[in-house]
């Protein structure tokens, strides 16, 4: 048996968990969870990193003796190093406005049809070329020498070693996903200095050792290796994704709902990118292909704005709300940004001519709706596209707890949905690095071992999948 830590860092929350990996064993425990709140200042949103780092350390301390040390957080945001390797400044939230009319900014240089034949990403307003050239001309970048993704600046700072870890690297809108490289020509016409990135890491590959001063502090025994995993958190999701076979389709659920396909290869047509589809890169040389669906997210913020109740309780009131009265495009960017929740789903109701939500069970009832009509859609125009059909949607992440959405996804899809594992991101982080040390095989050996070892759930499709067909035909456009 050997022990991995997988540091799994959600917009939500942050956690460290444990993994125990046998020859055909694997159990994952909780060593420690935090929240992760970002922080509203004067200059704009932005996360609380050296909070996170707090939380890893503490994360490390609980777990006790492991084997080795794996991150992988949310995607496109970055750390800008000076030339002493001190962090200028904090990392900008990608929910924050400052990319607001970057876009168009940057097609004018590359037209958004060749910036998606070279990068194979869907336009998202917050992704990292976008946030770079919003950056562009501030003292921040001016004074910076080196950018690291979120997880890999975590590495460092746990390690003092540097690298940009292939998977996360593809969300940043300047890797091709044929070469698997970066897209030099994309980074030069945008002026985009590629030096400012540290070389390429691929997952599996060794990111250091904890250094003397994180052992004295999380009073673990060196020496304890951190290897480098999918660190996008949903590249070690769609790792951990139970599945047989290539004729599946996945939602990651959590914060954000992340639906689509594994492919052998990227999907870069023009009607792919209409579509808004993305090549984010996975596991050996798989590519994942999908679209980011605001999820969970929405009701995320609607708790807040209620003032915290209890979610069994909203969710309780949900299921007795009729079904689709009122739907909203789960897929809209304008629901990107904090705030008035609420209200912005209740507006989006109205403009669209259907009953308005008012109480949070019809508010909930409508996000949770919303979301399995996205689901739906996003799964058929995966297949429709890529023309790679499928028989089942796999559910993993924080939303399988969430049996209303799994049963709605089942029965929007008109697809058995099988729900689990929850904390797949951190079981694929833990599989990465078992496989770095030699105790699991390729993809289909660590599907294999999570399909035998972890609880799973199936909800059979009910009902007419006309109703769906119906609720998308309120959203214009959509
Ligand atoms: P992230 O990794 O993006 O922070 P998670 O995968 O942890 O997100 O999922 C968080 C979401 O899971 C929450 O927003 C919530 O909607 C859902 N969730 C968590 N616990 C429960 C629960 N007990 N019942 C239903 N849903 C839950
Ligand atoms: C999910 C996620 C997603 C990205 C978003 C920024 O946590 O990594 O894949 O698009 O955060």
């Amino acid at each position: 048996m050997k022990s991995y830590a997988a540091v799994d860092l959600g917009a939500s929350s942050g956690r460290v968990m444990v993994g125990r990996v046998g020859p055909d064993s694997l159990e994952l425990t909780e060593a420690h969870r935090f929240p992760n709140r970002p922080v509203r200042v004067p200059e704009g949103l932005r996360w609380d990193v050296l909070g996170l780092y707090g939380g890893v350390l503490d994360g490390l301390r609980a777990a006790g003796r492991v084997d080795s040390v794996g991150i992988d957080s949310w995607a496109v945001d970055y750390g800008l190093l000076d030339g002493d390797g001190a962090l200028l400044g904090n990392p900008v939230h990608y929910r924050d406005a400052r990319t607001e009319g970057i876009a168009e900014k940057v097609w004018a240089s590359v037209p958004a049809p060749e910036l998606y034949a070279a990068t194979g990403l869907q336009y998202a307003p917050f992704n990292t070329l976008y946030q770079l050239v919003a950056a562009r001309g501030s003292s921040q970048l001016a004074h910076a020498e080196r950018l690291l993704l979120m997880p890999d600046l975590l590495t460092y700072w746990l390690t003092g070693e540097q690298g940009t870890e292939l998977t996360n690297a593809s969300t940043t809108q300047l890797i091709d996903p044929r070469t698997r490289e970066w897209s030099y020509d994309i980074a030069a016409r945008l002026g985009v200095d590629l030096d400012l990135f540290a070389p390429l890491r691929q997952p599996g590959d060794p990111a250091g050792l904890l250094r003397a001063e994180v052992l004295e502090e999380t009073g673990l025994e060196g020496p304890v290796p951190v290897t480098a995993v999918g660190s996008h958190d949903t590249a070690s999701a769609v790792a951990a994704v139970p599945a047989s076979g290539e004729r599946f389709a996945y939602i990651c659920t959590g914060t954000w709902s992340l639906a689509g396909l594994e492919l052998s290869a990227p999907v870069l047509t023009e009607e792919s990118r209409l579509a808004n589809f993305t090549n984010e890169l996975g596991l050996d040389g798989t590519v994942r292909y999908l679209r980011n669906i605001m999820g969970l997210w929405l009701l995320q913020e609607c708790v807040r704005a209620w003032g915290d109740p209890d979610l069994g309780g909203l969710l309780l009131d949900a299921a007795k709300v009729p079904a689709l009265r009122s739907v909203v495009d789960a897929g809209d960017a304008a629901f990107l940004a904090p705030g008035r929740m609420p209200e912005r789903i209740a507006e989006a109701c109205r403009a669209s001519g259907q009953p308005v939500p008012g109480s949070p069970g019809e508010i909930t009832r409508c996000i949770l709706d919303s979301l399995a009509l996205a689901h739906r859609k996003a799964v058929r125009d995966a297949q429709r596209l890529a023309g790679h059909p499928v028989d089942v949607v796999h559910v993993v992440g924080g939303g399988t707890r969430n049996a209303l959405l799994c049963q709605l996804t089942a029965d929007a899809c008109g697809l058995p949905v099988i729900a689990g594992p929850t904390e797949a991101a951190a079981l694929g982080n833990v599989l990465v690095q078992a496989r770095a040390h030699g105790l699991v095989g390729d993809l289909a050996g660590m599907r294999g071992l999570l399909t035998r070892t972890q609880p799973l759930t199936r909800y059979e499709p009910q009902g007419d999948t006309a109703r769906w067909r119906e609720a998308q035909s309120r959203l214009a456009g959509a």
